[in-house]
């Protein structure tokens, strides 16, 4: 992704050593030349704020397919969750999506456009489409569910950090099964 920016980053670098050095041979006193070093300490700083920028630029979005399986065939909705930090787990979700089982009993959805880093996916197979997750007694679910890297949890949804992976360009594939708790 950088590799693109360096070359450029380079050609620039040496137009501004150019550029100091004709300066320098023009310059005679050390006043001069201590004006010629801070000159080149901004231009460099100026090529390294150029090469952060593109660095950040070539930050391309991720195309992301999610695969689910383990649902009844031609029955109820996946909701589909993409979380990108532990603050913001199963709380609030980057993107969502909700998406009928098909025949095969499965479900997927590609997600465009994501910033890569850190991501977990929760997945709720919502059989009687109310668009949540049914719970009964202490809270236990009667559907069933799933995460990234098919993580489990006990009493619980799994930890972040279980259910994390890194999301890299410029697509990334990822399939989780189906879990109960019952
Ligand atoms: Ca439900």
């Amino acid at each position: 992704m950088l590799s693109g920016s360096i070359p450029w980053c380079r050609d620039l670098l040496s137009i501004c050593e150019m550029v100091v050095q004709n300066v320098q041979g023009k310059g005679a006193g050390y006043g001069q030349q201590k004006w010629n070093g801070n000159m080149k300490a901004v231009l460099l700083s100026l090529v390294a704020g150029l090469f952060l920028l593109s660095g950040a630029q070539a930050a391309e979005p991720v195309a992301l397919h999610v695969a689910v399986t383990g649902g009844e065939p031609g029955k109820g909705q996946m909701i589909i969750a993409l979380f990108a930090t532990k603050k913001d787990y199963m709380k609030n979700a980057v993107a969502e999506a909700t998406v009928p089982v098909d025949e095969s009993a499965a479900a997927s959805y590609s997600f465009e456009g994501l910033a890569p880093g850190d991501l977990a996916i929760s997945v709720i197979y919502d059989e009687d489409n109310d668009g949540k997750l049914d719970t009964g007694f202490m809270g236990i679910p009667k559907e069933k569910f799933g995460f990234s890297n098919n993580a489990k949890g006990t009493m619980g949804p799994p930890s972040f950090k279980k259910a994390r992976f890194d999301l890299v360009g410029p697509e990334q594939q990822v399939e989780i099964s189906l879990s109960s708790a019952r």
